[in-house]
């Protein structure tokens, strides 16, 4: 049996990078949603079929437990999964709790998809934090564009995060929040736009934490297989080549 992670595209395969560092022993399975990528700036119900139905597809894999390794899919989709599923199904949070811990009175700047921004999960988040003062949204869909295509730091992702950030008071924010897993492949870019160093948290270890929790992590044995698809097929060997360092990122 294989442990599942989905995403829309290459995003996921950091939170995969990381389980797969806990426990390579584990075989894997990763589905990213090529043929309908990017999510977040896409209306919430033609997501969750999307979602469902790739979900459906990893199901015939004999799979136990899949992780949505997807901020935007996590919050349009997650209880349909949950209802639909027996085994476990692992979504990702924004990392705002851990964010407002190590705070000491900055403000946190949460970067997601327009949709992850809007959802209810999000505004649930925070009210149940009681930390509206201390946290702002900014939406930066188009990283994942830039990310499908493999540009992570030339002139125009500078140019496309600097324009974002420009009207913010960069000075008032103490953490940043990478609440989309596409974003990570950013964070060296947009820490340097800051002045002064900043925190920069992801949710990647939060889930692998809880996936460890729901399923045992495989202690003893050789390392495991990870295989590729892309919306609904198996991946050739020249993207898996391409897919494969990227599980290394952090
Ligand atoms: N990796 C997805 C996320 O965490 O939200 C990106 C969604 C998208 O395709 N825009």
């Amino acid at each position: 049996m294989s442990i599942a992670f989905f995403d829309s595209g290459i995003g996921g395969l950091t939170v995969l990078g990381s389980a797969a560092r806990l426990c390579p022993q584990r075989n894997y399975l990763y589905y990213a949603d090529t043929d309908f990528v990017p999510y977040g700036s896409k209306p919430r119900q033609l997501v969750r079929q999307r979602v469902i139905q790739a979900a459906d597809f990893l199901v015939e894999k004999n799979i136990e437990a899949l992780v949505v390794a997807c901020n935007t899919a996590t919050a349009v989709a997650i209880e349909d999964l949950r209802q639909r599923y027996s085994f476990p199904v692992i979504g990702m949070e924004p990392a705002i709790k851990p964010a407002i811990a190590r705070n000491n009175g900055g403000k946190v700047l949460v970067m997601a998809t327009s949709l992850t921004l809007q959802e209810s999960k999000l505004s649930e988040l925070l009210s149940s934090l009681d930390s509206e003062q201390q946290v702002e949204r900014l939406a930066m869909d188009e990283l994942v564009s830039f990310a499908e295509s493999f540009d992570f730091d030339s002139a125009a992702v500078k140019h496309y995060i600097q324009e974002r950030l420009s009207g913010l008071h960069l000075a008032e924010y103490e953490s940043l929040v990478l609440g989309c897993t596409h974003f990570i492949y950013f964070k060296s870019c947009i820490a340097k736009l800051f002045a002064r160093p900043v925190n920069i948290i992801d949710g990647n270890e939060g889930t692998v934490r809880h996936l460890f929790n729901s399923v045992p992590p495989a202690i003893s044995g050789p390392t495991g297989l990870i295989s590729f698809y892309s919306s609904g097929k198996e991946d050739d060997a020249e993207r898996v080549a391409q897919l494969t360092p990227l599980l290394s990122f952090r």
